[in-house]
């Protein structure tokens, strides 16, 4: 990059965020925040027992209370119809539809919908709501024999079960994860608004065009009656994919009131209102030559589901995948319980997968005498064994070197318990992390206008992670405009298609598609000054045309430009538009809608295997005497491919790792085995890493421009820094005491147990 095209701001420099000071201001305005003219409130009823029916919902008392408008029930419903769920082409992570019959499936199951002229009427009318039971044993854990059980993923590689019998050395562990809870800064929340046979959400999204999918299924209309809005989102972190029942409740009272609806779910309704990730349990045997080559894995795991959707926390997911184990065999199970319908939380899959596989490695490491570093690099897959495919890149030994440097690894001495600093036992540990590139399709609009000024268009959502930036940064680069002046439009399904902010994939389709939308603009650009006899250099082709500060001009004459906004006024227009995309030219817009509403398209490199990598240290300290653990040092040298914006990518890597640290240490939903109920649902009680649980974090960037992984070289950022985290930390605590924990999250009683 040369001195003027950092001027730019473009793809790559580290510069801040787009919607940094309307969101510090509070100028950024949130789903809930809008004021249509006439709203209602709406006030979610939620069931107390997890399994069973309702023989009777006394609602008379509250429909007196002043102010009250309507209360919906299964006793009065309106229809709602059943989405297609993801797995199925639509886009519905649960499939439960409220008000349609007497079934009790789960413990704050929303039941009902209470609305009035005010959030505070709403709320004292829906205290008034009596509901009667007939109540059944619920199935509260996942290993309960009576749950129904189903295979979802099998891994396959070799023969384990033989290679096992002959390998010398061994070890066998459980691992679990309890459910863990999203937790977004921004609760969930939605306005809906029926008006002339159309609705217009307001609804915090990580992908509009799927909440669009689901809300037209819902109501039984045509997707294009439906418009979603988005254009901030206060976190989902895997919570926000899709709308979840409380919005069919908003949505089927608004059309029937004909007023604006809003449904906020208070934060006690949010651990019930929608999933978070499962919990998951999983059996590792690891067998192992004595000189640290590893021979075969054997391995099981399971995950909680509800009673009528499928969601696999697959603990699967990175276990034949990271290391040179010739001997692979691996199952992974789902068991239905009385649950509401778990979902995506960052790193589905992958996350417990990897305490599991990580925690093992480091018992292995310890079985065998060799360090935990050494035992990764003796076992270094040089290609993916599991899909026998060459990487596209991989700089996982760069990452290793780069962090166990940083971190001062070398100085470890192997022992438990053989580090201290007075009463503190001192504890290093690390792990492995790694996240797949996946890729979809996407379209952008770019609007130059004839002062010059650009707008950037797309229906894809920043959720705090850097779109708006990256996308101006990725039109800078090819026009050769100072990014901080584009303007980024996002979040909106009137927006050209885009899919989920799901995966850590929407900044590599969306840079591609602006960058080949730019392409494009610029190729327009060329024709209006070169093409006929009146133009600015008359009868030019755009081979001998370049683009300066501003501006269009033959190559080497910088000094003679003529300007982007004169050049929209030569095409007798007040703006040039140009839409384009990742799209294969000629697909029809059914192909092309088909792909952004569901997930059909959603995909990996073909003849590559691709995927981020992270190397990730930590230090602990534990009070010896009150078993309290601090997290003192965390270092992680990550490879992303190229990164679009060095800044964002690091406070995404360190978002990541803060959130594996409140996994490892505090996060946990507390289950009331008598009633199946989530007893800490509230942040007072559900403890996430706050900033004094925060230590000096240091990430170093090892990755280099992968052109075979994405259009721009990139690799998934988003979900890659929490990956290892929390198998770094318990690597650690048995470092520092010698105590093994295997469940998180690694609390106190545990410790001194
Ligand atoms: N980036 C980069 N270079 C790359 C790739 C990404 O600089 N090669 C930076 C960009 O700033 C980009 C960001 O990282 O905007 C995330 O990019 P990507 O990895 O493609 O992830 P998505 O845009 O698809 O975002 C979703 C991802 C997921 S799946 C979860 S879960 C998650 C996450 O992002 N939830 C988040 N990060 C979050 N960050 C915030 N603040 N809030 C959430 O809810
Ligand atoms: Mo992220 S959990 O894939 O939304």
């Amino acid at each position: 990059m040369d001195k003027q095209e950092q001027n730019y701001q473009a793809l790559g420099a580290g510069r801040s965020r787009g919607d940094g000071v309307v969101k510090v201001t509070g100028a950024a305005r949130y789903a809930a925040e809008y004021q249509p003219e006439n709203m209602l409130y709406g006030v979610v009823v939620q069931s107390t027992i997890a399994s069973g029916r309702m023989t009777d919902i006394d609602t008379a008392e509250a429909e007196q209370q002043p102010g009250v408008v309507a209360i919906y029930t299964h006793l009065n419903p309106l229809k709602i119809n059943k989405p297609t769920a993801i797995a199925d082409g639509g886009a519905a992570q649960s499939t439960y539809t409220p008000l349609q019959d007497d079934k009790i499936i789960h413990n704050g199951q929303n039941i009902g919908l209470v609305v009035a002229e005010t959030f505070e009427q709403a709320t004292w009318a829906a205290s008034l709501v009596k509901v009667r039971y007939e109540e059944a044993k619920p199935l509260v854990w996942m290993d309960d024999p009576a749950a129904e059980r189903q295979e979802s993923a099998t891994v396959e590689m070799g023969n384990a079960q033989q290679a096992m019998a002959q390998a010398e050395v061994k070890i066998k562990s459980c691992y679990a994860t309890p459910r863990e809870y999203n937790m977004p800064m921004e609760p969930h929340a939605c306005i809906a608004s029926w008006q002339d046979n159309a609705l217009t959400v307001w609804e915090p999204s990580q992908w509009v065009m799927g909440a669009q999918t689901e809300i037209a299924e819902w109501l039984g209309i045509e997707q294009q009656q439906v418009r979603v809005i988005s254009p901030y989102v206060g976190g989902g972190f895997g919570s926000k994919p899709v709308p979840y029942t409380h919005v069919a409740l908003a949505c089927v009272a608004s059309r029937a009131l004909t007023r604006p609806v809003k449904v906020a779910l208070s934060r006690p309704q949010t651990f019930t209102g929608l999933g978070g990730r499962p919990a998951t349990q999983q059996t590792i045997e690891m067998g192992a030559a004595q000189d640290g080559k590893l021979l075969a894995i054997l391995h099981e795991g399971l995950s909680d589901t509800s009673l009528i959707d499928t969601f696999a926390e697959g603990t699967n997911k990175v276990t034949g995948r990271i290391y040179d184990v010739p001997n692979v065999y691996s199952r992974h199970y789902v068991a239905a319980i009385n649950t509401v319908t778990p979902g995506w939380m960052r790193a589905p899959g992958e996350n417990p997968s990897a305490f599991g596989l990580e925690v093992a490695m480091d018992e292995m490491a310890y079985a065998l005498g060799i360090d935990p570093l050494e035992l990764r690099l003796r076992n270094y897959a040089e290609q993916d064994p599991q899909e026998n495919l060459p990487w596209s890149t991989r700089r996982l030994k760069e990452a290793y070197s780069a962090a166990a440097e940083a971190f001062g690894w070398k100085d470890r001495t192997i022992a438990p318990r053989s580090m201290r600093e007075g009463r503190e036992l001192i504890g290093w540990g690390m792990a492995t992390a790694t996240y797949p590139v996946n890729k979809a399709p996407a379209e952008a609009r770019l609007i130059l206008n004839s002062q010059g000024e650009l707008v950037v268009q797309s229906a894809g959502a920043d959720i705090g992670t850097g779109t708006y930036t990256i996308l101006a940064q990725t039109a800078a680069e090819v026009l050769c405009l100072d990014s901080t002046r584009i303007k980024v439009e996002l979040g909106d399904t009137r927006l050209p298609r885009a899919g989920v902010a799901g995966g850590s994939q929407l900044a590599g389709n969306l840079t591609g598609a602006v960058h080949k939308t730019a392409v494009a603009l610029r190729d327009r650009l060329y024709a209006l000054a070169g093409a006929s006899s009146d133009a600015p250099f008359p009868q030019t082709d755009a081979e001998q045309l370049t683009l300066c500060a501003g501006g269009v001009c033959l190559k080497g004459q910088p000094e003679r430009a003529v300007s982007l906004g004169d050049l929209v006024r030569l095409s007798g227009e007040e703006t040039l538009a140009v839409t384009d995309g990742t799209f294969k030219p000629g697909e029809s817009a059914e192909e092309r809608d088909k792909a952004v509403h569901s997930m059909s398209r959603m995909t990996t490199p073909e003849e590559f295997s691709s995927h981020s990598w992270g190397a990730q240290f930590v230090e602990v300290r534990v009070d010896e005497d009150f078993g309290t653990v601090r997290v003192r040092r965390m270092v992680s040298a990550f490879d992303s491919g190229r990164l679009y914006n060095p800044k964002l990518a690091r406070s995404q890597w360190i978002g990541g790792m803060v959130m594996g640290l409140g996994q490892a240490l505090l996060e946990g939903g507390a289950v009331d085995p008598r009633n199946a109920r989530i007893v800490n649902n509230n942040l007072a009680d559900y403890l996430i890493a706050v900033n004094a649980d925060v230590p000096e974090i240091i990430t170093i960037d090892v990755g280099e421009p992968d052109h075979h992984a994405t259009l721009m070289g990139g690799k998934a950022v988003g979900e890659l820094g929490i990956v290892g985290m929390a198998a770094a930390i318990s690597n650690a605590v048995y470092h520092a005491t010698g105590k093994r924990i295997r469940d998180l999250p690694l609390s106190l009683e545990k410790l001194i147990d």
